[in-house]
């Protein structure tokens, strides 16, 4: 079958089954291993977009597929492919070794065929990733769905003036060209984001199921996330999917939102193929009262059947619980609180409250019957010092003794690893906050994360 665009997602390191890691705790809270073999939701809503158009599309999950199949020949498959054009996934920059390999395999295999990279890290490292012979274009943003329907015309009609297509960087002649950054659109409604139907209908169509998979088990559990927004309001120093890091390296100025009709919309088709909870990425309080007001009276009149995940960014009151209550049955609730200290949360941007107000918001939420709470702290944030870290124990007793040692409760602590994320506040001047930063260029991540063991791979240390 001929494709007209075959996305791939490749393992973090390429071969992983052969250089056995110690990867240690890089990848403990999220449903990845560290081969990080999930691949960014915003793919989907890319092949989704192109297949409203006519095109072929498909995603090949190569990470899972190498994950779930010790003997997976990724050379065989890659060579079967026939496709007009390539998208390699470099979203999370711990793919900076196996992206780049794929890259290199894939122009052995298919020289004549563009290879495009896409994702936050690529936009990051877009001027060192044209520089490779094996990579033909970097598409930047964080909205590329209309822009890869106008790169994949162009090559279809063989036209070259590349200048025309903003966000893209390309290269004629071996010379490269970056056009600006100048297509950030400001709501997401006309499109879907994530695109489930395109994932589903991918199934059927192209006959695989196995490629497009998400992650190794889902199919047990088939967990589902829905994006209330690109970009972000917060100013969390060491994310690099920040306010500050949005405009400098997406030229994002604001928020672009999916509206609570589009999420009500999404809600009601996931409820048709999964029972499994299903994840609101971002504090849904970003969009205004009006906007959480409206999403909740849409869920109200909805009959949830699955369990709904919310995260909060800040504190929240008792009220803001009854209402959620009030509207989603089953809910749970996802907070990042980074430490125990109210120094440093006030200085890193996450519940920039009192840990009095922390206590509150929690027990507004037991009290209002959700299902479950997970409290997630960092090791590495900017200021903290060791006993800081482990004082991070005590506290979390503290936040027990006074919540009625409920059940519900769930602490979780991660190291900020592996690396300083691209375009973070940390990133970009990590003396100022305390750290010593070894990693600069895409190579020298792609070097770090290829090391035996995750003491190796970190790209940072804390200055005493
Ligand atoms: C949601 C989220 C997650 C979800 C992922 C859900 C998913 N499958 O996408 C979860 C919780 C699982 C997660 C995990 C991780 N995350 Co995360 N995540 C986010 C978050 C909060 C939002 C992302 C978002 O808004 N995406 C929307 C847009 C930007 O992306 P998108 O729609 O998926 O893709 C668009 C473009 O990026 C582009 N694009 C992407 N890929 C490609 C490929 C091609 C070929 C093309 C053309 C275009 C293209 O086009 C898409 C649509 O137009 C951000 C923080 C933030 N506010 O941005 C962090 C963030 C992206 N994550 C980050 C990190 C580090 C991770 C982890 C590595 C953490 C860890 N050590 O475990 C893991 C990696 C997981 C894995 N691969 O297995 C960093 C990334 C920094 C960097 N540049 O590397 C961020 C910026 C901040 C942070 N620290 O959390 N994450």
């Amino acid at each position: 079958m001929m494709y007209d665009f075959v996305f791939l997602h490749a393992p973090s390191v390429y071969d992983f089954r052969k250089n056995s890691l110690l990867a240690g705790p890089i990848s403990d809270v999220v449903p990845s291993s560290p081969v990080f073999e999930m691949y960014p939701i915003g793919i989907t809503s890319i092949a989704d977009y192109l297949e409203r158009y006519g095109l072929r599309v498909k995603i090949i999950n190569l990470a899972n597929r190498m994950l779930m199949d010790q003997n997976f020949d990724v050379e065989k498959k890659l060579r079967k492919i026939k496709t007009k054009a390539f998208g390699i996934v470099l979203h999370w920059l711990p793919h900076a070794h196996g992206s780049i390999e794929i890259a290199r395999i894939i122009k052995k295999l298919h020289p004549e065929t563009p290879v495009i990279f896409g994702g936050l890290s690529a936009t990051y490292f877009h001027k060192e990733l044209i520089e490779y012979p094996f990579i033909d274009f970097v598409m930047r943003g964080d909205s590329t769905e209309k822009l890869m329907l106008l790169l994949l015309n162009k090559l279809e009609t063989r036209e070259t003036d590349y200048e025309e297509i903003p966000n893209l960087t390309w290269k004629k002649d071996n010379k490269p060209g970056f056009n600006p950054l100048t297509y950030v659109p400001d709501n997401l409604d006309d499109l879907d984001v994530p695109g489930y139907r395109y994932t589903i209908k991918s199934v059927f169509k192209y006959k695989n199921f196995l490629d497009p998979l998400p992650y190794n088990g889902w199919l047990q559990y088939p967990n589902t996330a829905l994006l209330t927004a690109r970009g972000c309001t917060q100013s969390c120093l060491i994310c690099g999917g920040s306010k500050e890091a949005y405009l400098q390296n997406c030229g994002r100025k604001s928020l672009a939102l999916r509206s609570p009709a589009k999420l009500a919309e999404d809600i009601q088709f996931i409820q048709r193929f999964s029972r499994a909870p299903i994840f609101i990425l971002h504090d849904i309080r970003q969009g205004g009262p009006e906007y959480v007001i409206e999403f909740f009276s849409l869920l109200k009149d909805m009959k949830l059947k699955n369990e709904i995940v919310f995260e909060l960014f800040q504190y929240a009151d008792e009220e803001f619980f009854r209402q959620l209550h009030d509207a989603v049955p089953k809910y749970s609730i996802e907070i990042t609180l980074e430490t125990h200290d109210e120094k440093l949360r006030k200085l890193n941007g996450k519940f920039h409250c009192t840990n009095d107000k922390v206590i509150d918001t929690l027990n507004f939420v037991l009290k209002h019957d959700c299902n479950k709470i997970d409290l997630f702290f960092m090791v590495g944030i900017p200021g903290q010092t060791y006993q800081s870290a482990l004082d991070n124990i005590d506290f979390c007793e503290t936040i027990h003794l006074n919540c009625n040692k409920d059940s519900r409760l769930f602490y979780f602590v991660a190291p900020l690893a592996p690396f300083l994320d691209p375009a973070s506040t940390a990133f970009e001047y990590p003396e100022k906050y305390g750290y010593k930063r070894f990693c600069y260029s895409l190579e020298d991540h792609r070097a770090a994360i290829a090391q035996p063991s995750w003491k190796h791979m970190l790209s940072y240390e804390q200055m005493r």
